[in-house]
């Protein structure tokens, strides 16, 4: 099934220069990216997308650290892209992320761990709609 995947080049991502790296990857990867832009998330908008997470111990750092600088957000579409992208990015910590994976590469712990991605297709779509509106997705590219 054709699937949609929001990723975010996380700041730290965009602190160490790294996002040309990471696109670089997910381009090889057989991603067709729909939209990209780079914004910088108020605590709101960084504590609105993560608000599954509220009240869970990790909530209010990780509002501060996704507010804390510049990130890249991205919609992605191929065949398979949760399972795709999550499988690029590896484990959400990156100690238990496969070798060769992007957090496995480059992240330093389990809250700067450098790249988000969706978690199902439902959220896939929800999450690329809260970055980008219809007329910012390019089908054609
Ligand atoms: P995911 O990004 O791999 O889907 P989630 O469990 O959905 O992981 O958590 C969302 C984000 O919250 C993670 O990517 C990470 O930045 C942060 N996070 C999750 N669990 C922890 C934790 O135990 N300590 C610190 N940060 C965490
Ligand atoms: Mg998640």
């Amino acid at each position: 099934m054709i699937e949609r995947t929001l990723a975010i080049l996380k700041p730290d991502c965009v602190r160490k220069r790294l996002t040309g790296e990471v696109i670089a990857r997910i381009e090889k990867a057989g991603f067709k990216i729909l939209g990209m832009k780079k914004v910088k998330l108020t605590k709101e908008t960084a504590g609105g997308f993560y608000a599954v997470h509220k009240g869970k111990p990790f909530y209010d750092g990780l509002v501060e650290f996704m507010s804390s600088g510049p990130c890249v957000p991205i919609a992605l579409e191929k065949e398979n892209a949760i399972t795709d992208f999550r499988a690029l990015i590896g484990a959400t910590d990156p100690k238990e992320a496969v070798p060769g994976t992007v957090r496995k590469l480059f992240a330093d712990n389990k809250g700067e761990n450098i790249v988000h991605g969706s978690d199902s297709p439902e959220n896939g779509k929800i999450e690329v709609a809260y970055f980008f509106s219809d007329r910012e997705l390019v089908e054609l590219g």
